[in-house]
């Protein structure tokens, strides 16, 4: 999956799945987002997990996260609004690179 590894992937979903069940929450995602600075209307957080829940269970799992960063690389020209909003993978990227080895 290009640059992305899946140990990568793995190491910024669990950023994500706070409580380390496998799954990401619409409020883990929101906490996350706003531990980062971005705090978005609860519209935008529906509108995201919809976007990403691929198989409709409420929930984003590792596989659905890593179809978003597909999806984030494929489509960041025509959607400047879904980059702008997780501008934050690159915070994240720059964090665990200087932060605890
Ligand atoms: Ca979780
Ligand atoms: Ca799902």
């Amino acid at each position: 999956m290009g640059e992305m590894g899946l140990v990568e992937l793995r190491r910024v979903f669990q950023m994500f799945d706070r409580n380390g069940d496998g799954k990401i929450t619409k409020e883990e995602l929101n906490d996350s987002l706003q531990n980062m600075g971005l705090f978005i209307s609860e519209k935008e957080l529906n509108q995201i997990i919809k976007r990403i829940d691929v198989n409709g269970d409420g929930f984003v799992d590792i596989d659905e996260f890593g179809i978003l960063y597909q999806t984030i690389a494929e489509e960041q020209n025509d959607e400047d609004d879904m980059m702008e909003a997780f501008n934050f993978f690159d915070q994240i990227e720059t964090d665990s690179s200087h932060s605890r080895s």
